[in-house]
């Protein structure tokens, strides 16, 4: 590999980004991720991991665990959409709930290893000794780790990477190579004075700048499965998964709306759907529905639970029926107990008799509580 002028490469190969599908390629050192070790140790300690991450902080940090003789990682960011055009109403007997737009269109992971096998390809057919390594959020490092040290952007104070170009509604993934890449530079740009982000966030989950604790994050707590405390369902509001708020109030992202990946796009229906279909809806029905995108990793479950919690904050006395209906017949508790909050929340006559009701026949310890706790609470705000 001697003979290759590496600087010329990587100018042809960010030349070519646009036409192999990539919005923005950086090079970053394999170096080892040493303050970032320090700070996942910490963040381990203070209990601020979601329990998605990777539990091994050495391989999260040592590229040379992961792959032998590492000489630099190539780090590529896809911009995704940040608007619905002319979306559906919410309107009172026909609520709707919110994906987030990371969870728009077909599932990023797929669409991000395709890029990067492309990618790959154009480099082996110019470097044929070439070896790659590629990762995209499930992979053990830091995707924004990497891509701050490659230069795509900075690391905002809502903890995203925010580039220039896009704003922070990218995608993120990398290959580690022994390609000699050279590197380069951070991006010198940064939040400034700004706390928008910080402000904004309904739960405080941002506990400093670049800082989140995950389980306070409603994102984290939309991907859960089981029965969410009562102040955290209050702030979930309609959301169905994740969470938008640190990006959308981010001055950075005004008026950034990718829309030139036509497999982002979102379909309207689907990513501000109605929310009473989604109590009953059956696995083969979701996974046609959901099966295609990123949101669907969880299976359907916490998505009906969060559609039960959506409808308990609208609190529109028309979803009375359909909820009585997850309280009476749902095989899992943890929907059944949601939907006796919902009710409580909801609150007037028709929902206390069927919680009363409900309470006669319930046998799981959960669930009695939570009809217990909805009763009370009616009575307290009556
Ligand atoms: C676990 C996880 C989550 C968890 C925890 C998120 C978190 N902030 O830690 C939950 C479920 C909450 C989550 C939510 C979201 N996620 Co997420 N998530 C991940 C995952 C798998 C690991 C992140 C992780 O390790 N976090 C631990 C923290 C400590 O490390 P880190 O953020 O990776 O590293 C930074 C900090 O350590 C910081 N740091 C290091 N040293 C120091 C020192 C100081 C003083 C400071 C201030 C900071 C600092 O710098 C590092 C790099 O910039 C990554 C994919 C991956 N493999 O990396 C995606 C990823 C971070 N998620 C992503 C997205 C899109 C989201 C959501 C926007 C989705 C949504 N709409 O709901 C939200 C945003 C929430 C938020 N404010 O961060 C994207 C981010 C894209 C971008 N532009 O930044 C990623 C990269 C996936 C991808 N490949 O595109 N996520
Ligand atoms: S994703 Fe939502 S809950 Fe999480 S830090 Fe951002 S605003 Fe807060
Ligand atoms: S809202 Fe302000 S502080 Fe937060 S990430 Fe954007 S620019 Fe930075």
């Amino acid at each position: 590999m001697n003979k290759i002028d590496w600087q010329q490469l990587k100018a042809e190969m960010k030349d070519a980004a646009a036409s192999l599908g990539i919005d923005k390629i950086g090079i970053a050192s394999a170096e080892p991720f040493t303050e970032l070790k320090q700070r996942l140790v910490r963040h381990r300690e203070l209990g601020y991991e979601s329990g998605f991450e990777e539990p091994d902080l050495d391989k999260r940090t040592e590229p040379s665990l992961l792959f032998e003789d590492p000489k630099s990682i190539i780090a590529i960011a896809i911009a995704y959409p940040s608007k619905l055009q002319d979306p559906p109403k919410s309107e009172p007997g026909a609520r709707r709930g919110l994906f987030s737009r990371s969870s728009w269109g077909d599932d990023y992971h797929g669409v991000l290893r395709e890029r990067l096998r492309r990618l790959e390809a154009w480099l082996l057919e110019r470097v044929p000794e070439g070896r790659f390594l590629s990762m995209v959020d499930t992979g053990a490092l830091s995707d924004r780790a990497v891509a701050e040290r490659a230069g795509i952007g900075w690391l905002g104070s809502n903890c995203s990477i925010i580039t220039p170009e896009w704003g922070s509604w990218v995608y993120l993934g990398e290959m580690i190579t022994n390609l000699p890449l050279p590197h380069d530079a951070p991006v010198t740009e940064s939040c400034g004075s700004c706390t928008a982000c910080i402000d904004a966030c309904p739960t405080d989950a941002l506990v400093a700048p670049g800082q989140l604790n995950s389980q306070r994050c409603i994102s984290f707590v939309t991907q859960t499965k089981g029965v969410v405390t009562d102040e955290l369902m209050r702030k979930i509001g309609n959301r169905l998964y994740g969470c938008d708020t640190c990006q959308v109030v981010c001055p950075e992202n005004k008026g950034k709306n990718a829309t030139h990946h036509p497999e982002l796009m979102p379909d309207h229906d689907k990513v501000k759907p109605l929310l009473v279909p989604l109590l009953t809806i059956g696995n083969r029905a979701f996974k046609e529905q959901y099966g295609n995108s990123s949101s669907a990793w969880r299976g359907r479950k916490p998505i009906q639970r969060n559609a039960v919690i959506a409808l308990g904050n609208f609190k529109d006395a028309s979803a009375v029926p359909a909820l009585a209906e997850v309280l009476r017949s749902d095989t899992r508790f943890e929907l059944r107990a949601t939907a006796a909050w919902s009710l409580g929340r909801i609150g007037g006559e028709d929902a206390a008799e069927v919680l009363r009701t409900a309470a006669m026949r319930e046998q799981e310890e959960t669930v009695q509580q939570a009809i217990k706790d909805a009763l009370m609470s009616m009575t307290a705000s009556t």
